[in-house]
């Protein structure tokens, strides 16, 4: 049998066809019948317009179904599917566009104009235009398009999607998953969360990231799950329906946000069987809070863009609050120091981890690969945590400097390089401060050379990089606090600006 994700998925929906595989709050409903037939089309479509085995195909598309079964249909083509964040700036665009160039590129109908100029830049062939409904856009043509029924005979190592992650330095690098880095994750994750027959899965997820697209839509459609597709996370749609499903997977913000409301509780869970939390820390006062109103524990668990989901609570073990749990089953995870020596348990370092699950390195980038693994294969996270003498990880920190706002990835490092480029700037510092509802909020610390205000700082930054990166705060010093490396000692601006 191929390894193609794709038609694993399809040997598993194959004789529930008929099953609902989306439903949205506006009536829709597609069945796995119809979003294997929607696929087809997909497939179809991207082949005459050129679209060969691993050539890519990038789409920044608000979430709809036709986004999912774009997807899918990339799958079967065989093409290397790009998803990006809707929140991407023309300029950073611009970046992933040179940067993968892909035969197409998929956008929304509001930004045509800037898309044509950007595509023609990058010389890319093709661009097409996809809304939220199939009106009049490229999920349209697929409708009309003649469905083609071949799925691409791939081997596990075959490239499936790049999935664009920033850095502490430099320009954001492609991380390549494979066909079998996908199928893997995704099956180990089925049977450790123990999906079953009837599972309804709560989706609120943004479906341009791994939590979204392969954590929840791939473990769903292997399960041949009914999945109710919000557009995006709103409390009040998510306790509409909470009723109705079984699995919510979220961001720590979701939780937040649902015990933000004050009759939030045992009655808006009854059906629900699993709360999954991750992309970003949890802290044990929600966790308890959530389990005192719900009765149900969060399963926590831990992942990356480059690895998928490496370890989990258990499903029916302890799930203990401020762990992240156990290495998933056929992934290895360790602790080491600097010099990449393993440490025994209760001993903090590097978190590094090897598996099916670890990608294939990022897209041309070979010398930032190599950097990143050990001699003996295993991944450096730069995620700092301990593993206690059952195996069980906590994580304590980050190697890399980095801020998790909702669940989204931000380094410092990239708005500080934009805040230094603009005139009456000497320096910036950039650093996450603890906010209620994000977990951590941007704060800029900048240092002027001249005349600079708030409002000149918030225009560049607006320009050039996407919205959820921008600064919440920003503070003037003269002066940055360094050490005697001369390093900026960002611990003493969190610990200033916290209080
Ligand atoms: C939105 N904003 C954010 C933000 N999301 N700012 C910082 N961090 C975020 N995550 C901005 C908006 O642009 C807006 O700006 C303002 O904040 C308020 O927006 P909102 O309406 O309150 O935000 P909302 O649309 O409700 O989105 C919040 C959210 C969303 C948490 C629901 O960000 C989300 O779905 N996050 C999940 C991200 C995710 O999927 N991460 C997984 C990565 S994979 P303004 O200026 O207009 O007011 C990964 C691996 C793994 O990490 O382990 O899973
Ligand atoms: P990304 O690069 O967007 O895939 O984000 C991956 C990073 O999110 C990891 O390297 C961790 O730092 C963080 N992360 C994911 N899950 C958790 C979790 N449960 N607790 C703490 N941090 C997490």
């Amino acid at each position: 049998m191929s390894a193609n994700l794709y038609e694993i998925m399809q040997n598993r929906f194959g004789d529930k066809r008929d099953r609902p595989a989306i439903v949205t709050p506006e009536g829709g409903l597609w069945t796995y019948g119809d979003l294997d037939d929607l696929s087809a089309r997909f497939a179809g479509l991207l082949r005459r317009y050129g679209v060969s085995p691993g050539a890519r195909v990038v789409m920044q598309v608000d979430k709809s179904v036709g986004a999912v079964a774009l997807y899918l249909g990339a799958l079967r083509a065989g093409a290397i599917f790009i998803p990006l964040n809707t929140a991407y700036t023309d300029d950073e665009v611009d970046y992933f566009l040179k940067d993968a160039r892909p035969q197409i590129f998929v956008c929304r109908p509001e930004g045509e104009e800037a898309a044509e100029r950007l595509a023609a830049g990058a010389g890319v062939p093709f661009l097409k235009l996809m809304g939220t409904t199939p009106d009049n856009c490229f999920w349209a043509e697929a409708l009309q398009a003649d469905p083609d029924p071949d799925i691409e005979d791939y081997e596990e190592d075959d490239l499936a999607a790049i999935l664009y992650t920033s850095g502490t330095t430099g320009k954001p690098k492609g991380a390549m998953l494979s066909h079998g880095n996908l199928s893997s994750n995704a099956l180990t994750l089925l049977d450790y969360w123990a999906f079953e027959d009837g599972d309804v899965l709560l989706h609120a997820l943004p479906v341009f990231h791994v939590h979204g697209l392969f954590v929840a839509l791939n473990t769903a459609f292997l399960n041949a799950s009914k999945v109710i597709f919000l557009e995006k996370f709103d409390v009040k749609l998510i306790r509409k329906y909470l009723p109705e499903s079984t699995i919510l997977m979220g961001v720590p913000t979701f939780y937040t946000r649902l015990l933000a409301e004050e009759d939030f509780g045992k009655e808006d869970c009854a059906t629900m069987r699993l709360f999954i939390s991750g992309s970003a820390p949890m802290t044990a006062q929600v966790h308890r809070e959530f389990e005192d109103r719900t009765g149900h524990r969060i399963l926590e668990r831990y992942g990356m863009t480059e690895a998928g989901m490496i370890t989990s609570n258990p499903y029916d073990g302890e799930r203990i609050a401020g762990t992240v749990g156990f290495a998933l089953p056929g992934v290895d995870v360790r602790v080491t120091d600097e010099e990449g020596n393993i440490l025994p348990p209760g001993k903090t370092g590097v978190v590094e981890a090897l598996g099916p699950n670890i990608f294939q390195g990022y897209w041309q980038m070979p010398e930032k690969t190599s950097e990143e693994f050990r001699d003996d294969g295993f991944f450096i996270t730069g995620d700092v945590g301990s593993l206690d003498e059952e195996g069980r990880l906590t994580l304590e920190g980050r190697a890399k400097d980095l801020i998790i706002s909702g669940g989204l990835n931000i380094y410092p490092k990239e708005i500080e390089s934009c805040l230094d480029a603009v005139e009456g700037v000497r320096e910036s510092a950039v650093i996450g401060i603890p906010d209620a509802d994000f977990g951590e909020a941007v704060v800029a610390v900048i240092v002027p050379d001249g005349e600079i205000g708030e409002a000149k700082l918030k225009e560049v930054v607006g320009e050039k990089l996407a919205r959820f990166k921008h600064p919440k705060i920003y503070h003037f010093m003269d002066e940055l606090p360094r050490n005697t490396m001369g390093k900026v000692q960002k611990n003493l601006l969190r610990k200033l600006y916290t209080a």
